[in-house]
């Protein structure tokens, strides 16, 4: 490409992710492509990125895509072109990347996946990921189900979290197995509310018309910010979650510890949105080193429930 053309590249590239080509006042560049603000799990993680950049004195850069996987791409494509020194894209669903990360991967830049994982044959494509065992956490949430409900049958309704995610598939996929071993523990509905608190109140109030508000036993959410728009649902249609209706999900971000404390809600299952941090000290390690870090850094998964709720809710509620 001629010089001009080269130019005119970064011009466009640093005008769409809003920063210039990466400063070379020996810090660490990293390009963050986050997925959006769709929960406050996901502004957390976000809140956390940016303090653990400042606490190693790394330039962080977070290009936020509103949960379209087509900003994603043009964020990763602009960073490229910034020259940052790393990347880190937490992938708003599993497929379409190759073509960008070997763009990346070209241009030697590494990446380092966030809180969800993508689909590929070329694992060479990313230097490494943070996440969780999403199955993990499905399976600890279906377990903790059927061990309320001991024994008693249950139609349960599932909202997922956004098509095609990786963790919503997992989830689903670990829920379904831990509650195959409840007898009479049954999935009627499952739609997904794209892990909005919003679109799940939707989804729920047209679960409560199909079924009718008396025949659903639990409900089993893929983040608690739409367990807190089902629960508000529930309420608006008469029933008393967490009482009558039993609630699971996943994240223990702080409103659902309220909703425990309060009565409204059951059980949930940690998710840390520290994710940058040690995304941020495996990249210094490899920049230090060249040795090729694991590549997959796995993030625990806890189960909370109503007894320690006040106190969690108390302690989490300015972090987040
Ligand atoms: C899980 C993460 C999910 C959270 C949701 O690793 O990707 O995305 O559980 C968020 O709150 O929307």
């Amino acid at each position: 490409m001629r010089l001009a053309g080269k130019l005119a590249a970064v011009a466009i590239a640093a005008l769409v992710a809003g920063c210039g080509p990466a400063k070379d006042d020996g810090k660490t560049v990293v390009g963050f492509s986050q997925i959006g603000s769709e929960s406050g799990w996901r502004a957390a993680e976000t809140k956390m990125a940016r303090k653990a950049a400042q606490d190693r004195g790394v330039d962080l850069r977070i290009d936020d895509a509103q949960q379209k996987q087509e900003n994603q791409i043009r964020a990763v494509r602009a960073f490229i072109a910034q020259g940052v020194d790393a990347i880190f894209l937490a992938p708003v669903v599993a497929t379409g990347w190759d073509a960008v990360l070997k763009e990346a991967k070209a241009a030697k830049v590494p990446v380092v996946l966030l809180d969800r994982l993508i689909e590929t044959p070329d694992e060479s494509l990313y230097l490494s990921a943070v996440a969780s065992d999403s199955v993990e956490e499905g399976r600890v949430a279906g377990n903790w189900l059927v061990g309320a409900l001991a024994g008693k049958p249950c139609r349960v309704v599932e909202i997922q979290g956004t098509v095609g995610a990786s963790v919503a598939t997992n989830r689903k996929q670990g829920f379904g197995e831990a509650v195959a071993k409840g007898p009479g523990v049954q999935i009627v509905r499952s739609q997904t509310g794209d892990f909005t608190r919003a679109k799940a109140k939707e989804v729920m109030e047209s679960f409560i018309k199909a079924e009718g508000a008396a025949n659903i036993c639990a409900v089993y959410a893929h983040n608690d910010d739409m367990m807190i728009g089902a629960i508000q649902a529930m309420k608006e249609a008469g029933m008393k979650p967490g009482k009558d209706v039993l609630t699971v999900s996943i994240d223990a971000v702080p409103d659902i510890f309220k909703a425990m404390a309060d009565g409204d809600a059951n059980a949930t299952v940690e998710l840390t949105p520290d994710m940058a941090g040690p995304a941020l000290d495996l990249l210094a390690q490899y920049r230090k080193d060249g040795k090729a870090p694991r590549k997959w850094v796995q993030t625990e998964s806890k189960l909370y429930t109503p007894e320690t709720a006040a106190a969690e809710y108390a302690r989490r509620k300015d972090m987040y």
